[in-house]
């Protein structure tokens, strides 16, 4: 047992302080697991030196016998002890470590004033790259090392609401993470938690040769239990650069705070790009007062089709005030807004990520020109706009224009109300954040030229053929066909099934997390799950996983998504990046088309991406090339419509993927029975 480890335990500040006698205290840890439903009461320990000895004894005891009933190693690998021993080999590992104790004792001490700011990240630096850190290492492919640490933080004053946050290293939102291509990350993960699980997926990276970290939650691995560690190994290929964003993949939990952003810098992408030395990155979410798994339980109930929770609120990089009188504070008021500064002399690359878990948002800065220069890591085109339309897991980047000189304007991210079930007058559509250009300015009046125009109302994203990926082609099929080697038709629906509940289907099969352990654990140790996959057939159903088999490497793929609900579905697939064949807002597309419809198919250079939104009643033709080895989900990645069951999942090239190796941390990991709010939830009657 490490010191360190106790002492962060002891000072927790985000734990609620009362006394308590050393009875409760062993009823505490003899109850210690997971509690459906139910946080328990958070307890801090006073302890006077006389008995810190005792109490040390008698928790290694606890944990000896806790590590015996679970297979937990909790005791020998402490996050601290990792970064000691990844700390041998500097010539090629870097460790970017966090001040926890300082973070804590600010912490504490605002408590203590009844000032509680500092559990927001300062994202107007942090969400900055250091360019020329990043370029000095081209070409040297390093380890990166983070470290996160995972709890709860109790009645914060988060953005016109009192609630409470799961956050990464004691801040919301988390951290940016960069790399260079070729590098490794490694993220090791502390549960700090004592209620939850926790899991990491890289939104949109390819997991070369490891997908057993892909962090998808019952699919890829079991997630992380309360008090345990992993690391996850991350490779990062040569072709890999762009825009990303990280969140946890266990149920709802990113709602609550577990997201940040992904930079992954390439002398390849500088070479295509116009030279900037500036690198800013802006992470924009739909938010909400209530916990994810209180809003889960209300969502999945019976007689409940498609009204989803209604945000309260959005924010940009984590912050923003709706109450007005906080606009007007230049100064005083930053900690209710985003500010940036811009250097006038500099040329900034600006990226832009939707983290939310519904809606979709219009990105754009007054008096600025957008020139889109990227989407999710392809280099397209360059394409100028005012404004950019991201849908939820969707991401940009782009050059900025000033077409009138001010000292400062307005960003906003306008929010699509259009795609509510519901509306909420409280929730003000138009997210603000400031970029000024002198380090002094008075607040800007807005200049949005947004009007809603009175026509139908829409819940659509941004036109896709404007997209035009740079320097590409679309793989054909060697008999010259449009058609590709194989397609999938998958029609979109929502309705009723079992007690009334209603779920999301693709064609007739709607997901549910296998309990206590992951489609790629059961494909791997369960004979009758292996036997059942692995057979020819393409498309199959066992323990509520709908899989598409494809064991022919290059074979190219068609998804057929023809949706027949009346929202807008923005569908992500993990590991691959797909080329939008088509993507219309009506109509439908079936195989015959192939030859009867070719003018339904963009050909020619269309854009290639990991995410893309399907409108209501519209549909998407989706090209893959099966190249990458591993298990995939592919989902919508609205919130509320994973845990409706709106998921399938890719088993790419098993015969590969199956033997390659995998940590005995990873295998151990599953078999820890947690409480699945999931299913809770589909216990009302
Ligand atoms: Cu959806």
């Amino acid at each position: 047992m490490d010191h360190e480890y106790v002492e962060l335990n002891d000072l927790n500040p985000f734990e609620d302080t009362h006394e308590i006698s050393p009875t409760d205290h062993e009823d505490d840890f003899e109850s210690a697991g997971p509690k459906k439903n139910k946080r328990p009461l958070r307890k801090r320990l006073t302890l006077t030196g006389s008995i810190l000895g005792g109490f040390l004894l008698f928790l290694l005891f606890l944990l000896f016998l806790k590590n015996k009933e679970t297979g937990l190693n909790t005791a020998d690998t402490t996050v601290n002890q990792k970064k000691q021993n990844y700390q041998l080999s500097p010539a090629d590992s870097v460790s970017y470590s966090f001040d926890e104790k300082s973070i804590i004792e600010t912490i504490q001490n605002e408590r203590a004033n009844n000032d509680r700011t500092s559990w927001r990240l300062d994202t107007a630096n942090n969400y900055t790259s250091n360019l020329n850190y990043w370029r000095n290492d081209y070409n040297k492919p390093k380890e990166r090392h983070y470290f996160f640490n995972i709890t709860h933080i109790l009645k914060v004053d988060a953005n016109n609401a009192i609630r409470n946050l799961t956050v990464i290293n004691g801040q919301y939102p988390g951290p940016l993470l960069e790399a260079n291509s070729g590098d490794t990350i490694f993220l090791h993960v502390f549960n700090q938690m004592e209620d939850e699980p926790v899991s990491f997926h890289l939104h949109g990276l390819f997991y070369p040769n490891n997908t057993f970290d892909d962090g998808a939650s019952s699919i890829n691995i079991c997630p992380i239990p309360p008090g345990g560690t992993y690391t996850y190994r991350i490779p990062v290929g040569e072709n890999e650069y762009g825009t990303y964003w990280y969140h946890s993949h266990w149920s709802t939990q990113y709602a609550d705070g577990v997201y940040g952003p992904v930079i992954l810098h390439s002398p390849k992408e500088d070479a295509n790009l116009t030279a900037y030395d500036a690198d800013r990155i802006y992470v924009v979410n739909d938010y909400y007062y209530e916990d994810a798994d209180t809003l889960l339980n209300k969502y999945l109930i019976p007689d409940n089709e498609n009204s989803e929770p209604t945000p309260d609120a959005g924010l940009i990089s984590g912050t923003y005030s709706q109450a007005s009188n906080y606009l007007t504070l230049a100064d005083n008021g930053t900690a209710y807004k985003t500010a940036t500064y811009y250097d006038p002399k500099l040329t900034y690359r600006i990226r832009v990520a939707n983290v939310g878990f519904f809606l979709p948002f219009k990105f754009s800065i007054d008096e600025h020109t957008l020139s889109l220069v990227e989407v999710e890591g392809t280099l397209i085109e360059p394409f100028e706009t005012s404004y950019v339309d991201v849908s939820v897991g969707e991401r940009y980047s782009f050059f900025v224009n000033r077409t009138v000189e001010r000292e400062a304007y307005w960003i906003h991210a306008r929010f699509n109300t259009f795609c509510l079930a519901s509306s909420n007058s409280d929730f003000s559509s138009d997210v603000m954040a400031i970029v000024s250009y002198n380090k002094t300015y008075s607040v800007p009046e807005s200049k949005e030229t947004w009007r809603y125009d009175g026509g139908t109302p829409k819940c659509l994203d941004f036109p896709q053929s404007d997209l035009r990926t740079l320097n590409a082609q679309v793989p054909m099929n060697k008999n010259g066909s449009n058609r590709p080697d194989s397609y999938v038709e998958l029609d979109v629906t929502f309705f009723n099934g079992a007690y009334q509940m209603t779920y999301g289907y693709f064609n007739e099969y709607t997901w549910k997390p296998m309990p206590n352990s992951s489609t790629m654990h059961e494909l791997l140790f369960n004979e009758n799950f292996k036997n059942d996959a692995y057979k020819s057939n393409q498309q199959t159903f066992t323990n509520n996983q709908y899989l598409l088999n494809f064991d022919t490497r290059g074979m190219i793929v068609d998804l057929l998504i023809n949706n027949f609900d009346d929202g807008s579905h923005p569908f992500h697939l993990h590991g691959y990046k797909f080329w939008v064949l088509a993507n219309s807002e009506s109509g439908s597309f079936y195989p015959s088309f192939y030859e009867s419809h070719p003018e339904r198919l963009d050909l020619t250079n269309p854009i290639i991406r990991d995410t893309v939104s399907v409108a209501p009643f519209g549909f998407a033709v989706l090209r893959v090339i099966i190249d990458n080895p591993g298990i995939f989900p592919f989902h919508c990645h609205i919130g509320w419509h994973i845990e409706a069951g709106l998921l399938l999942t890719f088993n790419a090239l098993q015969s590969e993927w199956s033997r390659q190796k995998y940590s005995n941390e990873w295998a151990n990991m599953c078999g820890y029975d947690f409480a699945d709010p999931y299913l809770v939830a589909t216990e009302i009657n």
